[in-house]
């Protein structure tokens, strides 16, 4: 099948002026009458392309005539006027069949209610329209359908009339005065209830905020509405951004590919980040939705009001959008702010690292692709992300929001690329960027090795940086970026050494930004009367891997010391890692595993430092994940890093219980349940402190959870008591899930947490394989294989309990193939997802890389493989 490549753009030679749809919907064939002004822009008459995917074609017209057929031609994927000379009026009759969509793509069936989703190429589901982002138009659209069933019909924009029909039917019209592209279109039909308020905005005109839920959900939305007005607010006060249309809509689905679509002014929601409620929401749940609205909200500018010119520039919202969020979120936080950060790198690193360096590397921004759905990607969205922090500590955070709203100004209404945001950067900053964009061309994350010289008797310091980058499919010749290095220097106290570099007259703050351009680059400080410590990267101030040869004695000066919240928890996961690394060598070669002294000291150092946030005590003293154990290693092998990691947490559990003990009473939450900070933290802290006991197999602290689970207020503390429970040796596991499964039935954002507990399990010796568990659910009322949410929460969750999934007797590759085969069937962008855990095989045991390889030959042979599917599995194989 065919590559589309970021260099075949071509702009469009006409003007679609507006569109009018009439929908008349039915759950098994729904009509549509589509009204297309068409202006061509030239001299020369044009060919109109218009994409299909999946559709109908009832009649066509031009200017109310009929159109003859010698003027138009049709395949599966598109319908082509031909020979258009001057502004006319086409209207297309079509079909589509809602119930049979189970890519949910286009217009399909939630729980009985219709639902779009448009984003990438969904609208050409829907009816014959040119399917780019870069065709802007006008959308008025009219709604009807049976009124008893679906009493709410929503649209994009603002509520023109609702009217009575015949034969108990009813309609809406909704006119969207805003330009946009179709990607952007969305409609809503079915049985949903309110929470609504009326907010003012900042220039003073109202503004109506609705979250729309099935009835039996209607408790469960007060948090998201809060969500909404915080992103808002937080908008118009650290950018000086408004909201434009009378409405702001959001509805929430079970059935969704996404977590969330930002379609103007109705944002459609996977239900798993709108509902909260002490009883069906975890802490981080309730972070985790307000993230994801703020995100949808924040696309309001970047990515609906500037849009994209094609699907290689989805970074230009995509990037810039979380990197919005991302600091949302983090001034949310209020004290445990730094928190933010670390969850965010942590998560690049495990995700984003290893995509980087595997099969499916690519730039931020794509030249190529088979299937645009593959490049939702973690490099698209979080090493994106970095792009645009990167420029705001480059550039200084008032620089950068100048730049910001130059770009938004604009472009206000048009669909833009990557040159015009760096433009608009370079111009409000009055600096070159040209070598900064490569950021957004070249593959690969960046290694920064630096060496630092003392020189005693002169009194500096001098730091040496270079940087390299390794090949990636399709690029072996990288040149330098630039990168961004915040560097602090720590005495022999553990103070920040204020720093002056050697041109200059006096020191300039303890944090300085290093500009690292060339291969190598260095930099000398002068007054520096002891050999101090440095403290690289603080903030994670770009994303590379950095290596500089700390010994753990640093490292463990680094957790203590530094100022810098995200290097002291760096430190600390450094040392962690070191420690797990040198216990998977003995494991490996059959040694016992022993653990070091460095890392405990630093470990019990910081679990007593009451100083310090529990959140933050929370996320430092939390082992690094398998994921990120095995990134370090030559071969991965699943089986050596879980025992290594769980060997670790009992010697933890064993050697400081009476301190764990301590702080799981001292830092209980009584009383009404609230999802704040600090409270959450506490529960964090707590239960962090419970699993290592856990491990360690003590008594009490099985007692403490099992009562926990029964009596605690709220689902952070029943799940995390679960969880451990579930992954230690007690019995009481078993009755424990079935009380679990009687208490969450019904509630499909609880039963996808009882899945995903058991997918991930550790087994302990002698339990059944994982995958037998598995088997057992999928063929349960408790998993649903046409939902992406269930699918996740249990099959990928499987697949990513990597010594389950990766035994040696490779059932579960043989779980994988037939996963594959199954959702081809039901939903080909959720089988690319899955597909894509065998992207690294290359990576494991000679054993096991073998019989992956196998599966994914196999996987490749099967007859009409979808086209995403096959784009995944032939990179794979390469
Ligand atoms: N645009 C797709 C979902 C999101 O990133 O907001
Ligand atoms: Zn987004």
């Amino acid at each position: 099948s065919s590559v589309v490549y970021r260099s075949d753009y071509k702009a469009p030679d006409y003007r679609i002026e507006s569109v009018n749809l009439v929908f008349d919907l039915d759950p098994q064939t729904s009509t549509v009458f589509n009204t297309m002004k068409v202006s061509p822009l030239g001299a020369q008459p044009i060919e109109l392309v218009l994409d299909a995917d999946g559709l109908e074609l009832v009649s066509i017209y031009e200017n109310g005539v009929q159109l003859p057929q010698k003027r138009y031609s049709l395949t599966d994927k598109s319908l082509t006027v031909h020979g258009i000379d001057k502004p006319v009026t086409l209207t297309i009759v079509n079909k589509f069949h809602p119930l049979a969509n189970t890519l949910l793509s286009g217009i399909y069936i939630s729980n009985g209610n219709f639902m779009s989703q448009c984003e990438s190429q969904g609208f050409r589901r829907i009816t014959y329209f040119p399917d780019h982002p870069d065709i802007l138009t006008h959308f008025h659209v009219e709604i009807r359908a049976d009124k008893e069933k679906y009493p709410v019909l929503l649209s994009n924009g603002n509520l023109v009339r609702r009217d009575e029909l015949e034969n108990g039917r009813h309609l809406a019209v909704w006119d969207d005065p805003s330009l946009k592209p179709c990607y952007l279109f969305a409609l809503v039909a079915g049985n949903f209830v309110k929470r609504e308020e009326k907010i003012k905005l900042a220039n003073g005109k109202d503004c109506l905020l609705q979250v729309w839920v099935e009835p039996q959900n209607k408790d469960r939305t007060a948090h998201t509405l809060e969500s909404i007005k915080k992103a808002i607010r937080w908008d118009e006060q650290r950018w000086g951004l408004e909201y434009d249309l009378e409405r702001f809509m959001l509805v929430a689905t079970d059935d969704f590919n996404f977590g969330a679509m930002e379609n103007k002014g109705l944002n459609i929601f996977n239900t798993r980040y709108v509902l909260a409620s002490p009883q069906i929401a975890t802490d981080l749940d309730y972070f985790n939705i307000e993230s994801v609205v703020g995100h949808e909200y924040f696309h309001n500018w970047t990515g609906d009001r500037v849009t994209l010119r094609d699907w290689f520039q989805l970074t230009l919202k995509e990037g810039l959008t979380v990197f919005r969020d991302q600091e949302f979120s983090r001034d949310m936080l209020g004290k445990a702010a730094a928190i933010k950060r670390i969850m965010d790198v942590r998560f690049l690193r495990s995700r984003q690292f290893p995509e980087d360096a595997g099969p499916m590397a690519h730039p931020v921004r794509p030249e190529s692709y088979r299937e645009i759905n593959n490049f939702y990607t973690t490099t698209v969205y979080e090493k994106g992300a970095e792009i645009y922090r990167m420029l705001q500590t480059l550039l200084g955070r008032e620089k950068f929001k100048e730049g910001l709203r130059l770009y938004l100004e604009r472009n206000d209404g048009r669909a833009a690329t990557c040159e015009d945001f760096i433009n608009a950067m370079a111009q409000a900053s009055e600096r070159d960027l040209g070598q900064f964009f490569r950021w957004y061309g070249q593959a690969g994350t960046p290694r920064v090795t630096v060496k630092s010289f003392w020189d005693p008797e002169a009194h500096t310091y001098t730091l040496v940086a270079s940087q390299s980058t390794p090949e990636t499919p399709g690029q072996t010749d990288k040149k330098p970026f630039l990168i961004p290095l915040a560097v602090g220097l720590l005495d022999p106290s553990g103070k920040d050494i204020p720093l002056q570099l050697e041109d200059e007259t006096e020191p300039a703050g303890t944090t300085r930004v290093l500009e690292l351009r060339d291969a190598e680059n260095e930099w000398t400080f002068v007054n520096i009367d002891a050999k101090p410590i440095p403290s690289l990267l603080r903030d994670f101030s770009a994303p590379v891997i950095l290596n500089y040869p700390y010994c753990r004695s640093e490292l463990a000066f680094l957790a203590r010391h530094d100022s810098d919240p995200f290097n002291r928890w760096d430190a600390m996961n450094r040392l962690m890692l070191e420690a797990l690394n040198d216990m998977v060598d003995a494991i490996e070669t059959g040694a016992r595993p022993s653990v070091d002294q460095d890392l405990l000291a630093a470990f019990e150092q910081m679990l007593t430092d009451e100083r310090l946030a529990p959140a933050f005590r929370a996320i430092s003293l939390t082992l690094p994940d398998e994921q990120l154990i095995g990134e370090r290693r030559t071969l991965i092998d699943p089986e050596a890093i879980r025992s290594a990691r769980e060997e670790l947490r009992s010697v933890i559990g064993r050697r400081y219980s009476s301190v764990l003990l301590k702080i799981a009473e001292n830092y209980q939450t009584p009383g009404e349940y609230s999802p704040d900070a600090e409270s959450a933290g506490k529960r964090a802290l707590k239960n962090l402190a419970f699993s290592y006991l856990l491990a360690g197999g003590n008594p009490k602290a099985l007692l403490a959870l099992r009562s926990q689970f029964e009596q605690a207020n709220n689902l952070t503390d029943q799940l995390s008591a679960l969880t451990s429970i579930v992954n230690s040796a007690s019995p009481a596991k078993l009755d424990m899930l079935v009380d679990a499964a009687r208490k969450w039935n019904g509630v499909p954002v609880l039963i996808n947490k009882w899945l995903t507990v058991q997918a991930s399990a550790i087994a302990q010796p002698g339990e059944v394989p994982v995958l037998s568990r598995v088997r057992e659910l999928m063929a349960s009322g408790a998993f649903n294989i046409a939902n992406p949410n269930s699918v996740y929460a249990l099959i990928l969750a499987f697949c990513n309990n990597a010594p389950e999934f990766h035994r040696p007797d490779g059932s579960g590759y043989r779980f994988w193939l037939e996963m594959i085969q199954k959702l081809c069937k039901v939903n080909a962008f959720i089988a690319a997802r899955i597909a894509r855990v065998m992207d690294n095989w290359r990576r494991y045991t000679p054993e096991r890389a073998r019989q992956m390889h196998d599966a994914l030959k196999l996987a490749d042979s099967l007859p009409n493989l979808p086209t995403g599917v096959r784009e995944v599995l032939d990179k794979a194989l390469g």
